[in-house]
């Protein structure tokens, strides 16, 4: 091969490299009254994934809070998917049988298994909620 050739496909695959290496943000409205979202994304092994959300989810009738949840009503900690979490925070899973796990309103992590992003609001009770969160997820 001639060093052009050598030099043209060397700009290929770095050109590939920087495409590979720019991260996919995607922004999901996540209805408050479902329990789970289908995302639509996939997100991979070893891949980091960061969520930053905002919005806000009424509980109930009257009550409402953001991606952290709402404070300070441990009589509804029964209705909660995730314990540890805040009531109606933003909860996610990876795959249908996935672990739930808090998201909030900022947070990062590396993917330990591969599988479908699920998001939703800590609450197992959704049918007297309203509001949605808007989560930007990015994977890099
Ligand atoms: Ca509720």
């Amino acid at each position: 091969m001639n060093k052009v050739v050598v030099r043209s496909m060397v700009l290929v695959l770095v050109l590939a490299a920087v495409a590979c290496a720019k991260p996919v943000v995607r922004d999901v409205v996540v209805a408050g009254d479902q329990s789970w979202t289908d995302t639509g994304i996939d997100v991979v092994l070893g891949k980091k994934v960061a969520i930053k959300a905002s919005g806000e989810v009424f509980a109930n009738a009257t009550v409402s809070g953001g991606p952290d949840g709402v404070p300070g009503h441990p009589e509804w900690a029964k209705y909660n998917v995730v314990p540890d979490a805040q009531h109606v925070a933003l909860i996610g899973k990876i795959g249908e049988d996935g672990t739930p796990f808090l998201v909030g309103a900022d947070t990062s992590f590396v993917v330990r298994v591969d599988g479908r992003l699920f998001l939703g609001p800590n609450d197992r009770d959704t049918r007297n909620n309203r509001g949605e969160f808007v989560a930007t997820v990015t994977l890099r």
